[in-house]
């Protein structure tokens, strides 16, 4: 069975950027595919974040993912840092990656913006260890968002520059997209984003959902009720292809395009359609956080699972290096 990888950082509240970009798309491809998925702590400090707070968090991303319907019987769910082997993968995976590679991925210039102040190795080394991340489970597909494509592209080139120089161990992963691989957040500029507070949350409350909603950008060409809009360039447009059927998607576009439905109108069906997907996720959540120790022994069984795995590549990987072995 092909093997899939994919992570998501404890930053903070998932949303449905990382729903309809990620997540959703894991609990399809957990039925297709032996599939590794990991609450990616060592990935989440490399920018500042409360301490006290890392380890709710972990244990909540783990909770969220369950609660969307990611399962233990099919799928290994972990936490990063509890295989040790991520990080032995990355340090062995620096010595072959170019540093004008790293230095060019987008996802460290934007980073560097944001966090001035701590422009550190581990910003700039974070796509040696996504690389770890899918190449110790030698993982030949990751299913994430679009903004992880380059980072993929990466892990290819560090699995050639490492198999070219000790010889053929890892595959050259490839990305699978999501139908909806780039929502906006409700500013309509930037990438939806927990770091950004520009998201609405998985599992937020109905009313913060609709006031979050009623308040997005839409066209911003769009300026009167009466103008005519293009769903093409509209945030709100691009939310409804992921939550929304096709005979709906085709009335919106005929009702925006001829100005005969407004926007807010659009957003009350896209609601409807949110409150039918997320209720049963809040509910689900709900009723897990009332039962964390099954949480905790998932992830607790899905690090045992990921260890045996990592233990096998990393004896390879020892061994093609030509490290001393007793
Ligand atoms: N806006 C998005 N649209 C589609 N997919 C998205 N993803 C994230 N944002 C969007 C996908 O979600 C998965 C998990 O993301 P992550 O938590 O590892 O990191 P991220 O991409 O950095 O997500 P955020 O929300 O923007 O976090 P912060 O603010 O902490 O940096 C990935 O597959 C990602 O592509």
């Amino acid at each position: 069975m092909k093997r899939i990888f994919s992570g998501i950082q404890p930053t903070g509240e998932i949303h449905l950027g990382n729903y309809v970009g990620a997540i959703r798309n894991w609990v399809y491809l957990q039925d297709e595919y032996d599939c590794v998925f990991s609450v990616v702590d060592y990935h989440a400090i490399t920018i500042e974040y409360p301490v006290e707070e890392m380890a709710k968090r972990t244990l909540e991303t783990g909770l969220i993912l369950l609660a969307c319907g990611l399962s233990p019987e099919k799928s290994k769910i972990f936490v990063q840092s509890h295989v040790p082997e991520h990080t032995e993968l990355a340090w062995i995976f620096n010595t072959v990656t170019p540093i004008g590679e790293v230095e060019r991925m987008t996802q460290f210039k934007d980073k560097a913006k944001q966090h001035r102040a701590n422009i550190n190795m581990g910003l700039m080394g974070y796509p040696v260890l996504q690389s770890a991340d899918i190449l110790l489970y030698k993982a030949g597909y990751v299913p994430v968002g679009e903004d992880q494509v380059q980072h993929i592209e990466l892990s290819r080139e560090v699995a050639r520059k490492f198999n070219a120089r000790f010889g053929d161990v890892f595959p050259e992963p490839q990305e699978i997209l999501s139908m909806a691989p780039r929502i906006l957040g409700v500013d309509g500029q930037a990438k939806m984003s927990k770091s950004l507070g520009n998201f609405i949350g998985v599992l937020e409350e109905e009313a913060g959902i609709w006031e979050k909603l009623r308040t997005a950008v839409t066209d911003v060409n769009r300026v009167h009720r009466t103008d005519p809009g293009d769903p093409n360039i509209c945030n709100i447009y691009t939310i409804h292809r992921a939550f929304s059927d096709n005979s709906m998607l085709i009335e919106i576009d005929k009702g925006c395009t001829s100005a005969g439905i407004g926007c807010i109108d659009c957003k009350k069906m896209l609601f409807e359609n949110l409150k039918k997907e997320l209720t049963p996720i809040r509910e689900k959540a709900r009723e897990l956080a009332a039962n964390t120790d099954y949480v905790k022994d998932v992830l607790h069984q899905g690090a045992g699972a990921c260890r045996k795995i990592a233990d096998v590549t990393m004896e390879e990987v020892r061994r093609v290096l030509g490290l001393y072995r007793t």
